[in-house]
């Protein structure tokens, strides 16, 4: 396990929630390395590999592509970084997702950031975001949500359990809502 020492945070939430746009503010303050396990499968059909055609239709379902798949993309990133500190965005998905992590990489998170947001807010911010993503579509979006409440709420029941679910309501603008997560990475300043 070469990477046991680095320092990770999950970041999870409802598709829209803001993940992608409250990590970009934690780097920017906090020095961390980004890595949205959603854009990484994403690179991963752009760059022609032999899994494309499967993780696209994953993504067009609103599915979650296979542990081995989205693992190996994070390990891949995570050794190809000079970096110690990571936040692990959209990921683990489910418990499968979790254990496999962890099997694999011998890491444990630091914590994990939950952005907390009602669907109608969703759904209106992914509508709203026209990056020509095939899965921002209203049909697509009802399949994330479910997904979401089915295999995404056991992974953050366990690290309740764990005392490690950091709960932010991210229904608010997105300055309020940094404000709110900012005293959580304050140990972790360079
Ligand atoms: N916005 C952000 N914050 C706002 C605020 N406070 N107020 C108003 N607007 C705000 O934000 C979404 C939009 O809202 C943006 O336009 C933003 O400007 C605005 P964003 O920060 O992008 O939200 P985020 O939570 O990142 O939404 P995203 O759609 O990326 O979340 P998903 O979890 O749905 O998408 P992800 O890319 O992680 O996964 C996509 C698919 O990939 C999954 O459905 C699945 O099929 C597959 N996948 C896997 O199979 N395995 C994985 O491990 C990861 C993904
Ligand atoms: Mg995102």
């Amino acid at each position: 396990h070469p990477m046991k020492a680095a320092k990770v945070v999950f970041v999870l939430g409802g598709p829209g929630s803001g993940k992608g746009t409250q990590c970009a503010l934690i780097v920017e303050h906090f020095g961390f390395t980004h890595l949205s396990a959603g854009d990484l499968l994403r690179a991963e059909i752009k760059s022609g590999s032999q899994n494309g055609a499967m993780i696209q239709s994953m993504i067009k379902e609103g599915k979650i592509v296979p542990s081995e798949v989205t693992v190996k993309l994070l390990q891949k990133a995570m050794l190809s970084s000079d970096n110690d500190k990571f936040l692990i965005d959209g990921f683990p998905r489910n418990e499968e997702n979790r254990s496999a992590f962890e099997l694999i990489t011998g890491i444990r998170p630091e914590f994990i950031l939950f952005f907390e947001c009602s669907e109608k807010e969703m759904e209106k911010r992914v509508l709203g975001r026209n990056e020509g993503r095939i899965d921002d579509n209203i049909e697509t979006i009802k399949k994330r949500f479910k997904v979401f409440i089915d295999s995404g709420l056991p992974v953050l029941k366990h690290y309740d359990s764990l005392g490690k679910l950091r709960k932010i309501n991210g229904d608010r603008m997105k300055e309020e809502v940094f404000e709110s997560v900012r005293p959580l990475f304050t140990a972790f300043a360079k």
